[in-house]
């Protein structure tokens, strides 16, 4: 299992080594002697947990508490703050800062060693939690929350950018007579053979495939324009059809088909998430009527 990162920060050699001598053969240890020195290797390391001293010439530890608190990408890193300031203000200071803990100096190695275990393990609770609130349970897709944030995301970076995003819309053409031919739960597996598929088929580090709802999955294509967008959707079918999954109910195909709709937008004023989904929506739907089985867009 891949070893939790801790970054510890101290202007004295002296503290760095004693924490480090109790951390090292559980934690993979960063360090860093400045408050700059620390918001840098934070941002290039992304630590699981920061074990962070008050008293530090220039820049002090509260500052960079502040400092990682207002940052995105940082702001759920946990902060122990270990300081020889033995007083309460202090420490309700660095609570108030969003620091989870409190170590007053000279370390004591048993005590560093349970709090750092604790936190580390709190920390991988909420990560996986965090993860799951936006993931669909049945397929590991991402799920509708996820998709959402990602489309607000993407829908407002256009206005700086002017680039181009594409939306591509999906669903299981018949997948009710499929429920009923073979069942609910060989419709489950259906749903998690698409996924896959779509997976396949929408596999660059920016792109995104979603579990919409039922039997519908949406994928969002940063910079994709029309062309791009279209070869996209023409390969999930091929990804589909390959799976060459039997559907007696289907009128259509005897294999299960997908029917898609696709929207490309730059940068218009008013644009928003609900309206790429419902221009996308708007396609699917003319891809069912037109006779379902084919991309629209
Ligand atoms: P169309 O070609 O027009 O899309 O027809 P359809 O039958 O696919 O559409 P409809 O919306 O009538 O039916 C969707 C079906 O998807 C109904 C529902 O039982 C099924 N479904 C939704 N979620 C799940 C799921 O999680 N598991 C299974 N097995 N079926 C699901
Ligand atoms: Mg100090
Ligand atoms: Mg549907
Ligand atoms: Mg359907």
């Amino acid at each position: 299992m891949k070893r939790s990162v801790i970054l510890i920060v101290d202007d004295e050699i002296s503290n760095i080594e004693i924490m480090n001598a109790t951390l090292e053969d559980t934690y993979e240890v960063c360090f860093a002697m400045s408050g700059e020195q620390a918001i840098d290797v934070a941002r290039k390391v992304l630590p699981d947990l920061i074990l962070l001293d008050v008293m530090m010439p220039e820049m002090d530890g509260y500052e960079v508490c502040q400092t990682l608190k207002n940052d995105r990408m940082l702001a759920d890193v946990p902060i122990i703050f270990t300081t020889g300031l033995n007083d309460q203000e202090a420490e309700a200071r660095g609570l108030s800062l969003g620091a989870i803990d409190y170590i007053t100096k000279p370390i004591q190695p048993i005590s560093l060693r349970a709090r750092v275990r604790n936190h580390i393990e709190l920390k991988l609770l909420r990560d996986q939690l965090a993860e799951l609130a936006v993931t669909d349970a049945l397929t590991g897709l991402s799920n509708r929350r996820r998709l959402k944030q990602t489309l607000d995301i993407e829908t407002a970076r256009l206005a700086r950018t002017g680039d181009w995003l594409s939306v591509i819309m999906l669903d299981i053409d018949f997948f009710k007579g499929f429920n009923d031919t073979y069942g609910h739960p060989a419709g489950d597996r259906c749903l998690v053979l698409i996924a896959a598929a779509l997976k396949r088929a929408v596999n660059r580090a920016s792109d995104l495939a979603a579990r919409y709802g039922g039997e519908e999955f949406a994928c969002v294509l940063p910079g994709a324009d029309a062309e791009t967008a279209r070869k996209v959707a023409e390969d999930i079918q091929v990804q589909v059809q390959s799976l060459a999954i039997p559907h007696r109910g289907s009128t259509v195909s005897s294999y299960v088909t997908v029917s898609v709709g696709i929207t490309t937008a730059r940068c218009l004023p008013g644009l928003t998430a609900d309206l790429l989904m419902s221009h996308a929506d708007r396609q699917l739907y003319l891809s069912k009527t037109g006779g379902r089985n084919r991309i629209v867009g």
